[in-house]
């Protein structure tokens, strides 16, 4: 019984990587870089990308928001006129806690893969399934705030261990909590030594420069000849 579960999930685990290289090749036809963010309901994923996708030099951002219902994420990424594809998991695929690579190949025709460099696409608020479904995208951020508490990192390792830039938002907040800063950059380390992070307050801006800056590199990257 144990077995056939572990071969369904290998199984299913490959025909959504076949797909979601089909996706990749899709957006290193059109050079656009994509990042999948990640992180659970209330992190502030939304947040730190309104604080940004507006305002990034010379790179032109689209967002594709996934939700299991609703757009209210996308509204809010549309009020800031950037370009910006939802995905409800609800309808169409029996509201899923993720995002796989056939959902994101089912918006691929909605994107303006031609007008932009960088494509933000934020999951759906999970800390477990998103890490185990790539979806094409070259890199991986997750946002991790401090009001989550300084364990997380041991409790949900694949996920920190599947990113290559850890948000640590809500900063501004410390001074009201007994989150110990350095005690969850050990954690960090221990599930994914030497993975970069930013310190970030999406509510008081300090932090933003360096994410901004990690985005506009990010995009830069794919669109710099191999
Ligand atoms: N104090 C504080 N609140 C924040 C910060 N970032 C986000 N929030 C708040 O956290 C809540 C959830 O943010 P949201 O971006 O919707 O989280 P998401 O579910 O991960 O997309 C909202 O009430 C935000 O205003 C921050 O840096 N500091
Ligand atoms: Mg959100």
């Amino acid at each position: 019984m144990h077995r056939t579960h572990v071969r369904v999930l290998e199984d299913v685990l490959d025909a959504n990587g076949t797909i979601a290289r089909a996706n990749r090749a899709d957006f290193d036809r059109e050079g656009v870089t994509v990042v999948n963010l990640m992180g659970s309901p209330g992190a502030g994923k939304t947040t730190v990308l309104e604080q940004v996708v507006g305002s990034l030099p010379g790179v032109r951002v689209g967002v594709l928001e996934g939700d299991v219902k609703g757009s209210f994420d996308a509204d809010r990424i549309a009020a800031l006129h950037v370009p910006v594809t939802q995905i409800n998991t609800d309808p169409s695929f029996g509201g899923e806690c993720h995002l796989d690579a056939n959902m994101v190949r089912s918006a691929v025709p909605m994107l303006p893969l031609a007008e932009i460099d960088l494509l933000v696409i934020e999951n759906v608020g999970n800390l477990v399934c998103p890490a185990e479904f790539q979806v094409g995208e070259h890199a991986r951020v997750m946002v991790s705030s401090v009001t989550e508490g300084e364990d997380k990192p041991l409790k949900y390792p694949l996920m920190f261990r599947a990113c290559e830039l850890v948000l640590v938002n809500k900063i501004d907040l410390l001074p009201h909590l007994d989150f110990d800063l350095d005690k969850f950059l050990y954690h960090l380390d221990a599930v994914q030594p030497g993975v970069t992070h930013i310190e970030l307050s999406a509510k008081t801006g300090e932090g933003l420069d360096a994410w901004q800056d990690w985005l506009v590199k990010a995009a830069m990257r794919e669109r710099i000849p191999a």
